[in-house]
């Protein structure tokens, strides 16, 4: 069952062959999907042989097959984790009934507008990140960007199966529309907000797959633990991927702090932009940035919507089988922020209605602990600076501080003052000036730019200098 067919048009492990309509349609979408991808997938890159991972199989041995591979040959396909025998739904209103395989044809609009919702953000992020390849720090580096991009990819392959196998006509029309609404376009913008900022610069990159990515796999876990079983077992295997790219956000945010902390021990000055390297201070503004708009990922702290996926058994919580309650929550009770004349408060509100909330509390601290392994590295170095996570009101544009400005700290303040300090906690031109001129492309073997650290190890049990990514 987990073994991937690739003789066939469109690679899957859920016997496309056997429905001929079925594989009409997404063929039909496939042409649509290739050139998408030669338009708005990564710029310039289609003649590149890329040391890529292509999934061979779902279990968790020997998934993976590494090999010199064009982005455009890369083999896309369909493949859901493995079906777990007699799986009953976890939570809501219908715990404990059989998991459905097939659509519950009375949340069938939440369902696929779920579907849709994370559909949308595969394609926008390679959309965002499609200039990247252009200026990368290193080959090691590229071929990083181009695994996650190809990955990106199907996982858009993963929602539309979902839409073609069990959505009919309207779910084909979604499919289609993946393909229109493009990030930042003013007319058909991408669904969420985060997913419309350009991704222009590899610190960015960095960032983007350590927050925004760390998005997904808190989201993908709460879907993975839906009652309809097609999706969850599609979320399971997407999980098994998107680990890889926080991996990618984590060690290169890192190695950036790595450089820089040479850079200061070097020139004993915490001010090393002469140096051609990227200051701590600079590296905070892009995580108050990134992580700020990642948290406007996660909804209002108080919703409904979030209130109805979770009764009717669609979206659940961060691991919701490893939490010891009655996974009905008519009754309980949990603490969201609140905004008390001029000051920021917790009150006890019910739990269903602060679904988003909670995962977004798990979400904030499993960002710390990259955190915490960024300052161990200062610390070791005995240098005077801690870098941090900005107060969740900070910079935000959905929910309650949407409407108000507050500093770093969670401190309301005045609009004034507000201008007068956005300075110096988010990037400003005159930032994004200096760490676009560091972005010069280095695709020498085994070089890599000056305002970032080599990587400790390869990809593959290859060596860090390996030409991970050929040229012709
Ligand atoms: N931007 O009741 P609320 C990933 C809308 S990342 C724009 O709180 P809900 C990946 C909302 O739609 C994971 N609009 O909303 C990472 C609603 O609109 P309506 C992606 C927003 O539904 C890197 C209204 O505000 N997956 O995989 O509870 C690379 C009221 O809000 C936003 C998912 O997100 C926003 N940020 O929560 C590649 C999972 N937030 O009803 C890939 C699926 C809210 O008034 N999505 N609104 O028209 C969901 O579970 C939910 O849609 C959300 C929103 C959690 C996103």
């Amino acid at each position: 069952m987990t073994a991937i067919d690739y003789s066939q048009k469109i690679p899957n492990n859920v016997n496309l062959a056997d429905d001929r309509r079925l594989q009409r349609a997404l063929e039909a979408w496939q042409p649509a999907f290739l050139n998408w991808w030669d338009e708005l997938g990564p710029a310039g890159s289609s003649n590149y042989e890329i040391f890529l991972r292509t999934a061979i199989d779902v279990s968790a041995k020997g998934w993976a097959h590494f090999d010199m591979v064009k982005m455009p040959d890369y083999r896309w396909g369909i493949f859901l984790g493995d079906k777990e025998e007699n799986r009953k739904i976890g939570f809501g209103a219908h715990k404990g009934e059989d998991a459905w395989q097939e659509v519950p044809g009375e949340y069938r609009a939440e369902l696929r507008r779920l579907i849709v919702t994370q559909g949308d953000t595969e394609p926008a992020s390679v959309e965002q990140q499609r200039q990247l390849g252009r200026t990368c720090p290193s080959l090691y580096d590229l071929r990083s960007l181009f695994q996650v991009n190809v990955e990106e990819g199907r996982h858009l392959w993963a929602m539309v199966y979902l839409l073609h196998a069990y959505f009919g006509r309207d779910g084909r029309e979604e499919a289609e529309e993946m393909l229109m609404r493009h990030s930042g376009d003013e007319d058909k913008p991408r669904i969420l907000e985060a997913f419309n900022v350009p991704t222009t610069d590899w610190l960015s990159f960095f960032m983007f797959t350590y927050f925004q990515d760390r998005d997904g796999k808190f989201q993908l876990n709460s879907l993975a633990e839906s009652g309809f079983d097609p999706l969850s077992r599609t979320c399971n295997f997407m999980l098994t991927e998107e680990a890889h790219h926080m991996f990618v956000g984590e060690t290169g945010v890192g190695r950036v702090v790595e450089r820089s902390i040479q850079l200061i021990k070097e020139h004993d000055t915490l001010d090393i932009r002469k140096y051609g390297g990227i200051d701590l201070t600079t590296i905070q503004k892009w995580i108050n940035f990134h992580y700020s708009i990642c948290l406007d990922l996660f909804g209002q702290e108080k919703s409904t919507n979030a209130a109805n996926f979770y009764n009717m058994g669609l979206k659940g919580r961060y691991q919701e089988m490893k939490i010891d309650d009655d996974h009905q929550l008519d009754n309980d009770v949990y603490k969201i922020p609140e905004i008390s004349g001029n000051k920021v408060i917790m009150s006890e509100t019910g739990a269903l209605g602060s679904i988003n909330e909670r995962l977004r509390n798990d979400y904030r601290d499993d960002c710390q602990r990259g955190i915490d392994r960024w300052n161990k590295m200062i610390v070791n170095a005995e240098i005077d600076f801690k870098l941090r996570l900005p107060h969740s009101a900070f910079h935000r544009n959905i929910g309650i501080f949407a409407d108000i400005n507050a500093d770093i700290n969670g401190n309301i303040i005045s609009e004034e003052e507000w201008n007068e300090n956005i300075k110096n906690w988010i990037p400003t031109a005159e930032d994004r000036t200096f760490i676009e001129s560091l972005m010069v492309p280095v695709t020498e073997v085994g070089k890599v730019a000056g305002w970032i650290a080599p990587p400790a190890r390869g990809i593959q049990g290859k060596d860090p200098d390996f030409e991970y990514v050929k040229f012709h």
